[in-house]
């Protein structure tokens, strides 16, 4: 049997991110199953590469129970990042460069020394040297927010920009920090660290072991951002937004009007 053309709908998926062109969901049309919606990732990352993007991070989805019911879709996912997709602390998007985006508020780890493939993390202040408040921006390239699992890891978990704010050294109490974010100085959504899969921490093995199964290996000095907190919210155009996490501070973006 012939397999889901992978090039093919990695071109459809990434021309739908460039154009900011929604594009109905293909998954269950082209026999698209998990596995090969990971191809479809790298796929999509190539054609980045290829453009002179580079590669800088990872990026962990609905490793909170407020994501999964929000979207719909129970399963702990990964997707990738580029310098192209870092905004500036403080920076301006231009909203018309996506279809219907959402920001989030996340918890950015910056990695250190990873152990061996297959290892467990042990001491994870080896593994992250400092973290980071931050913002996800993400834009499903599908119709309505609505995709399965299949057609949300083809489309690089709807990754589309992120801001990372100061770094600190690895808090006490990383388990359980208050979460906010903010729009236009009101409160959108409020939360915890420990909404992200127990711990935060947590999100770091698993990034390591779900990736690990695709070939791709953590690496120092790479983002990772461990998963939103609370469900996210539209970014209409002028929007100030602040994610705000104890201890670590804020990360803000604005929205161009
Ligand atoms: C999928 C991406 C989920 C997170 O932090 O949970 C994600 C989506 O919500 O479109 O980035
Ligand atoms: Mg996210």
């Amino acid at each position: 049997m012939i397999g889901p053309d992978i090039a093919g709908i990695a071109a459809t998926l990434g021309t739908a991110a460039d154009t900011a062109t929604a594009i109905p969901q293909l998954a269950a049309e082209t026999g698209l199953d998990v596995d090969a919606a990971y191809a479809v990732q790298a796929a999509l990352l190539q054609r980045r590469l290829d453009r002179g993007e580079r590669l800088v991070g990872l990026k962990m989805g609905l490793t909170s129970k407020a994501k999964m019911t929000q979207v719909g879709v129970d399963e702990v996912i990964w997707g990738r990042l580029t310098d192209a997709m870092r905004v500036p602390d403080g920076g301006t998007v231009d909203v018309t460069d996506f279809i219907h985006p959402r920001v989030e508020p996340e918890v950015a780890f910056l990695l250190d020394r990873l152990p061996e493939p297959g290892e467990p993390v042990g001491d994870f202040t080896d593994a992250v040297r400092a973290v980071a408040p931050a913002i996800e921006l993400i834009d499903s390239r599908y119709a309505n927010f609505s995709f399965s699992l299949p057609d949300v890891v083809a489309d690089n978990t709807s990754a589309a920009a992120f801001v990372v704010g100061p770094w600190s050294p690895v808090p006490d109490g990383l388990e359980n920090l208050g979460v906010l974010l903010e729009v236009d100085g009101r409160l959108a959504q409020v939360g915890s660290t420990a909404a992200i899969l127990g711990d935060p921490r947590r999100a770091l093995d698993e990034g390591i072991r779900l990736a690990g199964r695709h070939g791709v290996r953590l690496r120092e000095g790479w983002v990772f951002l461990a998963g939103a907190a609370t469900a996210a919210v539209p970014l209409r155009p002028g929007a100030q937004v602040r994610a705000v996490v104890e201890k670590l501070g804020t990360a803000s973006l604005k929205a161009s009007s």
